[in-house]
């Protein structure tokens, strides 16, 4: 018997009934729906929910501040296929939650944030901690309510993990009050829920994959764009079928590096701007036409481009171009379907064409521009050099994390991805500060796998701090921080008489000697020579490894484009 669930025998001999609390019941719950991970500060008035989900079996992570907990909660959730947990305290705690709340509504990730909450018998009257919490969540939520009755718990948290999971996923905000946590209730006047099931695949009807593959076939330059939705829906071995039966150039969006390989021969990434530019029709599969894609729109896009539209949410067809055919449903089903009618019916697009050999043109010539930057063996490094080393000591199935300016978007250049979910970055609400959270979520939830989480020196150190976690908890993590000493680009010195330009920082710093401060190894990194032994060195020990290195902090993206955005004189 536990304090927690308690019966006893009354003075006449008659059973009293066992009695649950509040905050056991919430633990209980969230284990039941396959929650199997939380991540968290603890404090008032959800210390005890964190040892009590320990106790029922979820591996609870402390960490150093909510943002990166939040983060940490939806890369396992998007990893493992399941809203994993952030439990966070009152007030401050959930407010610092939001960042992550609002990074997965953007990346369309599920999680759960638990909110603890003042008392509702003081609600009002200015108790400690004490925001209109549910109010604030719900604009970055998809679903966000209190838990008002200690009895209804399990009902509440089903319809957060549901919500989070099903149709187009997105983050789950429950509050959950001190005089809720803290009540104790006879077991048997809970109100049960089911487990919920894995989502529905719904697919689409046979006219509309007929309609999809007419419109292929009548493209003169086609392109598959493949999403994270595909990497979300387990469509890796469908779209990777499709691309070998079709023989289609593709691309994948930052997210949906990895779904098939980007060693693939049909993969066009280095001639992007000209795929995206010249494309007549697109299969667009689980991508949306924001930002990243350019909106769909000229000049980067051609003007009359005929769209195909795979998507799991019926709302974003159409969003700022008008798709010519409509495929709602999951990808990994829709996908399937796609195959199966063209192993009834084969076609391929032709081995050669003006548009294939376009494509090829310009992947080599750019490849040979990026293999020119690698070459370069002068110091202060540049980013290609560093990054090629980066990738030539890429750890067997490893997850890319990744965040910066430069940093990230070289890298993305750079870095192969190989599998599907094996890339987390700045995603589509561009976040600095997820990386270290990003990483810790990933090595728990991909026990054995060492993750390599590339790192500009600003995105760094949003939330550096989260290295001690990763040695209390010795994740095989290797950082790499690749410092031009500020976001996009620093000085070499500070200047003496005026204070320092805005995005500049310490020139001085020595990032790695933060393993000095909490244990795992550190490594600096200034010379072509030292790349190549401290890299490997990092990957090849136990536990987290923290690689710094300087180099150029004029060093851009092209030669010609050095400082591209930072004052620096
Ligand atoms: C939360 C947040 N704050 C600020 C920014 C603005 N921002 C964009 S990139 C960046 C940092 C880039 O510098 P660094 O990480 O050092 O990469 P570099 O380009 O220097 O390689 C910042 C602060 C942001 N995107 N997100
Ligand atoms: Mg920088």
């Amino acid at each position: 018997m536990t304090t927690e669930t308690a019966s006893a025998t009354t003075t006449n001999g008659a059973q009293a009934p066992e009695m649950i609390k509040g905050a056991t019941l919430l633990a209980r719950s969230l284990k039941q729906q396959g929650v199997d991970y939380m991540f968290g500060v603890v404090g008032f008035p959800i210390t005890e929910l964190a040892a009590y989900a320990q106790r029922e079996g979820i591996k609870y992570v402390g960490m150093r501040n909510e943002q990166a907990a939040s983060y940490a909660a939806q890369a396992a959730s998007y990893i493992l296929g399941r809203p994993q947990a952030c439990v966070v305290v009152s007030g401050p705690g959930v407010v610092h939650g939001l960042a992550g709340l609002a990074n997965a509504k953007s990346n369309c990730w599920p999680m759960i944030l638990i909110g603890g909450a003042s008392a509702v018998s003081q609600n009002g009257m200015g108790a400690f901690q004490e925001e209109n919490q549910v109010e604030i969540a719900r604009p970055h939520s998809k679903y966000a309510h209190a838990l008002d009755r200690t009895d209804r718990i399990p009902y509440y948290v089903e319809q957060a993990v549901r919500t989070s999971l099903y149709g187009r996923p997105g983050p789950a905000y429950l509050d959950a009050p001190d005089d809720i946590l803290t009540a104790e209730i006879p077991i048997d006047t809970i109100r049960p829920a089911n487990v919920v099931p894995d989502p529905p695949r719904p697919g689409v009807p046979d006219r509309d994959i007929e309609a999809a593959l007419a419109t292929l076939k009548s493209a003169e330059r086609p392109l598959v764009i493949v999403g994270k939705g595909m990497a979300w829906a387990r469509a890796e071995n469908e779209v990777q079928e499709l691309i070998e039966r079709t023989q289609l150039p593709f691309l994948p969006t930052p997210m949906g590096k990895g779904v098939v390989d980007d060693d693939h021969p049909l993969a066009v990434s280095p001639a992007r701007t000209l795929a995206l530019r010249e494309a007549d029709v697109v299969l667009l599969l689980g991508a949306r036409l924001n930002w990243i894609l350019h909106f769909g729109r000229s000049p980067r896009w051609a003007d009359n481009v005929r769209i195909i539209q795979v998507d799991i949410a019926a709302e974003e067809i159409g969003t700022n171009v008008p798709a010519e055919v409509a495929l709602v449903g999951d990808g990994q089903a829709i996908v399937a379907q796609l195959n199966r009618a063209l192993e009834d019916e084969p076609w391929q697009y032709p081995a050669e064409t003006t548009w294939r050999t376009a494509l090829q043109s310009k992947v080599d010539e750019n490849v040979a521009i990026s293999n020119s930057l690698m070459a370069d063996e002068s110091t202060p490094l540049n980013y290609y050099r560093v990054l090629k080393e980066v990738r030539d000591t890429l750890p067997e199935d490893t997850i890319i994390v990744s965040e910066g300016a430069n940093t990230m978007d070289i890298g993305r250049t750079v870095l192969p991805n190989k599998g599907a979910r094996t890339r987390l970055d700045a995603g589509s609400y561009g976040t600095m500060g997820v990386g270290l959270g990003f990483a810790i979520g990933a090595a728990v939830a991909r026990p054995g796998t060492r993750i390599v989480a590339v790192e500009g020196d600003a995105a760094f150190g949003f939330s550096g701090m989260e290295y001690e976690t990763m040695v209390r908890h010795k994740l095989p993590i290797t950082i790499v921080v690749i410092n031009n000493n500020g976001i996009g680009g620093g000085i070499a010195e500070l200047p003496v008489d005026r204070d320092p330009p805005p995005g500049v920082y310490s020139p001085d710093a020595r990032y790695e000697r933060i393993a000095d401060m909490f244990g795992g190894r550190g490594y600096y990194v200034t010379t072509p020579a030292e790349l190549g032994p401290a890299l490997s060195e990092a990957n090849s020990g136990d536990g987290p490894a923290i690689v710094h290195i300087r180099i150029d902090p004029r060093a851009g993206r092209k030669p010609q484009q050095f400082g591209w955005h930072t004052p620096t004189n």
